[in-house]
């Protein structure tokens, strides 16, 4: 079934240069990008993007890694992707990998390139939306309906 997913590339991601070889390993599950964009994270927007993991201790470091503050002023940013097609949400995961990213494949993008720091954060690079109800409501979060291409019948 054709779906649609969120993609992330998190501030690691951009400091470690990493946004074209993310794009070429994604480019492996066959999508189409139908939304992108370069976006300065908010407080809110990462609270909301988080809400599931508001009660866990590592929730603060989170919320100041996704927003860019361990990565200095000019990472202080993420690119978000929408992507379209079939299985796109599974597609796009496998190719991420793990969440922890000295567990996850090395053959992935978070086993290639992720770390946990010394402070214990999960620095893993990307992040990809877990299935259908979540890629529906990150995509909401993170994209107006406009900015998001359809192909030309749909219209
Ligand atoms: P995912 O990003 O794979 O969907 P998630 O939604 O459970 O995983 O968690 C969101 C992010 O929170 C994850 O990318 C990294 C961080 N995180 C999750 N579990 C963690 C832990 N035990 N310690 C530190 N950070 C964690
Ligand atoms: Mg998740």
């Amino acid at each position: 079934m054709d779906e649609k997913t969120l993609v992330l590339i998190k501030p690691d991601g951009l400091q470690k240069s990493l946004t074209g070889n993310i794009l070429t390993k994604l480019s492996e599950a066959k999508l189409e990008i139908v939304g992108a964009k370069v976006v300065r994270v908010s407080r809110e927007l990462a609270e909301k993007h988080y809400q599931h993991l508001k009660d866990k201790p590592f929730f603060e470091d989170l919320i100041k890694y996704f927003r860019g503050k361990l990565h200095g002023k000019r990472f202080e940013r993420i690119i978000a992707f929408v992507y379209q097609g079939e299985d796109a949400i599974n597609r796009v995961r496998k190719i991420a990998g793990a969440t922890n990213p000295e567990e996850a494949d090395p053959t992935t993008i978070r086993g290639a390139y992720g770390r946990i720091t010394t402070k214990g954060v999960y620095e893993n690079v990307i992040h990809a939306s877990s299935n259908p109800k979540d890629a529906e409501r990150e995509i909401a979060l993170w994209f107006q309906p406009e900015e998001i291409v359809t192909d030309p019948e749909e219209k």
